[in-house]
């Protein structure tokens, strides 16, 4: 990762919040970019603009406006194929989310294909939404379900993950970056061993798509889910990669309009990719609003946006640990952290914690996370969340390193 000049980084600092008008509209530093991010105008205005002049409903309509819609959705498909560098479009399914596009592979390929007496293998830093559909598939189909479980920082060494490996482990399913510890999985060497092993690989990327450079075909994951409201897109759309040779052979997950090739009153054949798993109505508009999102982070390079998180991480931890009586969450090397910090204040509940940064107008999450194993695993059952995105600079990680100075003190202790 290349460094930058102080005067460099405060250019480029204005440059982009320029383009973030909320940040204009009330006085606040905004923490919580794992939960969902801010919109640059540029995604406002593609949407605006692709319902001020091209809406109608697409992939059905024979006029030009329909075209036009049709157009519109599908360029943003490509987008989504240029930013995940995967082969063809047939491999990218628009769907509402992460956790749709990960109960889609849940429901079709889970359903189609894993047994009784098979495992899948997840690890326990999942979000809930990269566990539970493995749960009840297991459940489901009489499958064993394993949790992975890793050293105190989240750490999983390949020799771990290779003793999890054995003939009957069918499917194993990871998140890149966990939302809580903020460690990220070694994914492309996970994914080579779950392969030897005659096991399929998803990959949940909810946490690492935003942030770092993902190509499905480097990684050679057989799934890769993402949401499009957590990559400075709009919410309620968000997507999937999955290998052709293993889309091809899933049957659909929901069924009605726009899916199907033929129909008779017996039955009915099902449409080429990726249309066969878009059933109803599309979100055209979220497609174009997440497809601008993808070129509005391309053109600052995620090279970049990752030197500019990593640099923020590395300040907000060091400040951190000169606070008394706060402790983080997993590793304390700052590299290991992907823009998430979660932590714990001796003697004061989460909830506390993140009121009292919010009455210092900073906005941070506090619970569990969507990550309650987890959080047993880590002996706690709720911590306090920063997390960073492209947009932050040194001057907000300055005023939470304020406001978590206070917290204590607000709490009526001396110290
Ligand atoms: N985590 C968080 O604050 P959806 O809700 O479908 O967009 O994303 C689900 C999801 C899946 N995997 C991981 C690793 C995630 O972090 C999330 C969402 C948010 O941590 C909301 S709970």
């Amino acid at each position: 990762m290349q460094e930058i000049s102080r005067e460099q980084r405060q250019l480029e600092d204005q440059k982009i919040l320029s383009k973030f008008l909320i940040f204009k509209s009330a006085d606040f530093t905004y923490l919580d970019n794992a939960a969902t991010t801010q919109k640059p105008e540029c995604v406002l205005q593609a949407m605006n603009n692709y319902y001020r002049t091209q809406n109608a409903n697409p992939l059905r309509g024979l006029y030009k406006l329909s075209i036009a819609a049709t157009d519109a959705y599908e360029d943003a498909r490509e987008e989504v194929r240029k930013f995940l560098n995967a082969e063809s479009t047939e491999e990218i399914v628009f769907t509402r989310n992460a956790t749709e596009s990960l109960n889609l592979v849940a429901y079709s390929y889970g359903r189609a294909f894993i047994k009784e007496g098979d495992e899948i293998v997840i690890t326990i830093m999942e979000h809930h939404s990269n566990m539970l559909p493995w749960q009840q598939l297991a459940k489901e189909k009489g499958a064993k379900l394993t949790y992975i479980m890793p050293e105190e920082d989240g750490t999983i060494t390949e020799e771990v993950f290779r003793s999890y490996m054995n003939p009957h482990v069918k499917l194993v399913a990871m998140t890149q970056v966990s939302n809580v510890l903020g460690c990220r999985n070694d994914v492309k060497t996970f994914a080579r061993i779950a392969h030897e092993n005659g096991a399929v690989f998803v990959c949940d990327g909810a946490q690492s798509v935003p942030h770092i450079k993902v190509d499905v075909q480097d990684l050679d994951v057989d799934f890769l889910a993402f949401s499009g409201h957590k990559i400075y897109g709009p919410m309620g759309i968000g997507a999937f990669y999955g290998k052709k040779e293993l889309l091809d052979k899933m049957p659909p997950f929901l069924f009605g309009g726009e899916m199907i090739e033929y129909v008779t009153t017996e039955g009915a054949t099902w449409n080429e990719l990726p249309h066969k798993f878009e059933a109803g109505t599309v979100n055209a508009g979220g497609a174009v609003g997440l497809g601008e999102a993808l070129r509005y982070v391309s053109s600052i390079g995620m090279d970049r946006i990752e030197e500019r998180e990593a640099h923020l991480t590395k300040l907000l931890m060091e400040e951190m640990k000169k606070v008394p009586h706060v402790h983080i969450l997993g590793s304390q090397d700052p590299e290991k952290h992907y823009g998430i910090v979660t932590f714990t204040i001796d003697g004061v509940h989460p909830h506390d914690i993140a009121a009292i940064f919010d009455e210092h107008n900073v906005d941070i999450r506090a619970g569990h996370h969507c990550a309650q194993p987890l959080m047993k695993f880590c002996g706690t059952p709720s911590t306090t969340r920063a997390s960073i995105g492209l947009y932050n600079t040194e001057e907000d990680i300055y005023k939470f390193i304020e406001a978590l100075k206070l917290i204590r003190g607000e709490m009526g202790y001396n110290g």
